[in-house]
């Protein structure tokens, strides 16, 4: 399959993944989530590929759902945000999870919304000096989904999830790595060597072994991801029923700040 939003190349056992679409901050398409799910589906299957790394092209690691490209049926009707995320980021998150081979996210620049969280979905993240996370959810009116209500307070803990969810603040690379968010900072011309050095370093150890050990960290610390991800599109679609969701979305487009009423 060729692809128009992702770029693949792997090189000595490692698949890297460039989300490649730099001038909205590689916000993620249907296409892309097709896209994304189809080459992981591949080195799933790929003896040769080892380990997985995901980065982003450009300033942006991932900005989340393009917010101009709502989903639409063939039919041109609008597509429900609970039936998108059960059939677009739902599997996606699951794959992540569920191939067994070391997933990394070399995070180089902003992380926001279900950007950040499939970064969290990966098992490590290194950090450019230039990477930032943002649960941005709430401040287009949604809830955290592609398992952040599972990720976040997992790594961080309760408090602080609570507050990053519920403020929507940007966090920096620093303060990532003070929270246990990330693995590693390191500077941003050094990101993707580093990442390599490490990821061909897992790729070279024993790949059954490292699968069988993410399938016991996911059955002892998110053994209900599949019913979590099932909630947060349930949660989803009531928060994009409300009339601040239609606001939040608004005033993004139009950059302004948006006023929420609470309804
Ligand atoms: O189906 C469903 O809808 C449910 C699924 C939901 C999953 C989600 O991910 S919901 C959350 C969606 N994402 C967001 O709400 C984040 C929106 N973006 C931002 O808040 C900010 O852009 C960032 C904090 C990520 C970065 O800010 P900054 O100041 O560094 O960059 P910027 O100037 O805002 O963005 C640069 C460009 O990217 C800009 O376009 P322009 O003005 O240069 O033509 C901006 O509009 C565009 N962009 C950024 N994020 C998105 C986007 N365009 C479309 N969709 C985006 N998500």
């Amino acid at each position: 399959m060729a692809y128009e939003t992702i770029l693949s190349e792997t090189v000595d056992g490692v698949l890297t993944l460039t989300l490649n679409r730099p001038d909205v901050l590689n916000a993620v398409t249907d296409t892309m989530l097709a896209e994304l799910q189809d080459a992981l589906r591949s080195a799933e299957r790929n003896a040769a590929v080892r380990c997985i790394v995901l980065t982003g092209a450009g300033r942006g690691f991932c900005a989340g759902q393009d917010l101009n490209a709502r989903s639409a049926a063939a039919d041109g009707r609008r597509v429900s945000v609970g039936e998108h995320l059960r059939h677009g980021y739902n599997p996606l998150v699951q794959r992540i999870r569920g191939i067994e081979k070391p997933v990394i996210a070399a995070v180089n620049g902003v992380a926001a919304g279900a950007g950040a969280n499939l970064a969290l979905a990966c098992d490590l993240r290194i950090a450019s000096e230039t990477a930032s996370f943002v649960q941005a959810f709430v401040k287009i009116g949604l809830v955290p989904d592609s398992g952040g209500t599972v990720f976040l307070p997992m790594l961080v803990g309760y408090a602080k999830a609570a507050e990053l969810a519920f403020t929507g603040d940007r966090i920096g690379a620093e303060e990532s790595l003070r929270l246990g968010l990330v693995n590693q900072v390191v500077p941003a011309a050094a990101l993707m060597q580093t990442t390599h050095a490490l990821a061909t370093r897992l790729a070279a150890l024993p790949t059954r072994a490292i699968g069988l050990t993410k399938r016991a960290f996911n059955r002892a610390m998110m053994p209900n991801l599949d019913a979590i991800l099932d909630y947060e599109a349930d949660m989803q679609e009531l928060a994009s029923r409300t009339t601040d969701h239609t606001e939040g979305v608004a005033a993004f487009l139009e950059k302004r700040v948006p006023t929420f009423t609470g309804h």
